[in-house]
């Protein structure tokens, strides 16, 4: 193909890496991927954790197309049109009871930063506008905009663009290799790391502190799963203190752990949820945030006026809203929000049958998603090794998702057994080849 690939600077990529052996895809459909030149992918990550219905799936297709011919555009601001009002409204039915106002955003980092300022305007109509720390964990991922680049625990994220925001904290994270290594499912030690929140709160006082937000299974970071217990004790800890507590469930969202979302998989409810990704199966870019009515009423109580100086041109999308509510149809069609249970144990089986080969330190699990782990190879980059499976796989015909030293598993939910399988034999073929 005749490409020029310089001019575009290209997102979280080895730019010079990538462009003197490229790797392109042009065509997808259901659970693969074709390169330019033809050769079969199977998508083993779901594009990048959000086209959980497959690809280019016919009714999403097909609204999207309606939607661009019908209304292409109305503005959102003192406008409004019904597809966003009935999106809202049918979102209802998946989300966890009492999270049902939302507010729409076009990506998992903007759900990020309209949580965050929904907290703390909250926290200020209260008249406790003393509540302005926010607390984020290690090892988190919660987008690119500055707050969420402040409250992610991602080292490298973090350190070129210089203090990012204030008043910001982090509670240790829950990975523990020495404890938890090859736990099939929820980890059974570290419920006691909840606790950090004491020792925050003993620092900085409760009334300083507007919000939590945690990722309630890390995805980024190699799907990192609660310990037993662990969100629960965060709740209590919250409630007892009046601080909100924020799940990013961009990735956790829409089906992959085996429920609509995992605050039902862990029973443990938010004040606010924030999503993405999986809301149009990745076509047409969406967010949202799930907001407790509570929390929403106390601003519909403030002076007449606009009670939310907050919101995006593009926030509820005609297109967008026409992709989300066919992307609904679809899931709940083929019972694709609940279909991770029923694969549970397949994918389990499948993953941790990777035990005992060459520098594998840990596999884990749960619904629709797998991880495994690798030693970092002595003298190289951190994640070097998953790296090399990464590419290692693409070129058997396989797409992963190299995480630091790990490789994660996040298929579209319509795999079968057999395309499991696929993943599984590429990643010990390969594993067996990278040193
Ligand atoms: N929160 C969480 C928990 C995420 O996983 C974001 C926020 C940001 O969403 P946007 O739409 O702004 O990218 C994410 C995004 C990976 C990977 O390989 C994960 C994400 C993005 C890219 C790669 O794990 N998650």
């Amino acid at each position: 193909m005749d490409l020029n690939l310089d001019a575009f600077w290209m997102p979280f990529t080895a730019n010079r890496d990538f462009k003197q052996a490229p790797r392109l895809l042009s065509k997808a459909k259901d659970m693969h991927y074709w390169t330019p030149e033809g050769r079969q992918i199977l998508d083993g990550t779901a594009g990048l954790w959000c086209v959980n219905a497959g690809h280019s799936r016919p009714r999403i297709v097909e609204a999207i197309a309606r939607q661009a011919g019908e209304m292409d555009f109305a503005p959102p601001f003192q406008m409004g049109h019904p597809l966003a009002f009935q999106l809202a409204d049918r979102l209802q039915k998946y989300v966890p009871e009492g999270l049902n106002r939302v507010f729409f955003t076009n990506s998992g980092s903007e759900s990020v930063e309209t949580a965050l300022k929904i907290a703390l305007a909250y926290h200020r109509l209260r008249g406790e506008s003393h509540r302005t720390r926010l607390i984020g964990r290690e090892r988190g991922y919660h987008g690119v905009n500055f707050a969420g680049t402040a409250l992610g625990g991602m080292g490298p994220n973090r350190k070129m663009f210089g203090s990012s925001l204030s008043g910001v904290d982090h509670l240790r994270h829950t990975h523990d290799l020495a404890r938890n290594a090859f736990t099939k499912g929820q980890p059974e030690h570290g419920a006691e790391l909840a606790d950090d929140l004491e020792r925050l709160v003993a620092l900085h006082d409760a009334s300083t502190i507007a919000a939590v937000i945690v990722e309630p299974m890390a995805g980024s970071t190699g799907v990192l799963l609660p310990p037993k217990g662990y969100l629960q004790r965060l709740r209590d800890i919250c409630d007892k203190y009046g601080i909100l507590l924020i799940f990013d469930e961009v990735i956790t969202g829409f089906g992959r752990l085996g429920a609509p979302f995992a605050a039902q998989v862990y029973g443990v409810t938010p004040d606010m949820i924030t999503a993405a990704k999986g809301i149009t199966n990745g076509t047409i870019p969406m967010g949202a945030v799930f907001v407790k009515q509570g929390i929403h009423d106390t601003f519909m109580q403030a002076p007449a006026g606009i009670e939310l100086p907050h919101g995006y041109t593009y926030s509820g999308h005609p297109m967008a809203c026409a992709a989300a509510l066919a992307t609904l149809d679809t899931y709940d069609e083929e019972g694709l929000l609940t279909r991770g249970q029923a694969m549970h144990a397949k994918m389990e089986a499948a993953v941790h049958s990777l035990k005992g080969l060459p520098n594998v330190v840990d596999i884990r699990n749960t619904g629709m998603v797998g991880a495994i782990e690798f030693a970092p190879r002595a003298g190289a980059a951190p994640g070097r090794r998953a790296f090399e499976v990464f590419l290692g796989c693409w070129e058997e015909g396989v797409l992963l998702r190299a995480a630091g030293d790990n490789i994660a598993i996040s298929p579209p939910l319509i795999i079968n057994d057999s395309q499991i399988d696929q993943i599984v034999s590429t990643l010990e073929k390969v594993i067996k080849r990278v040193a």
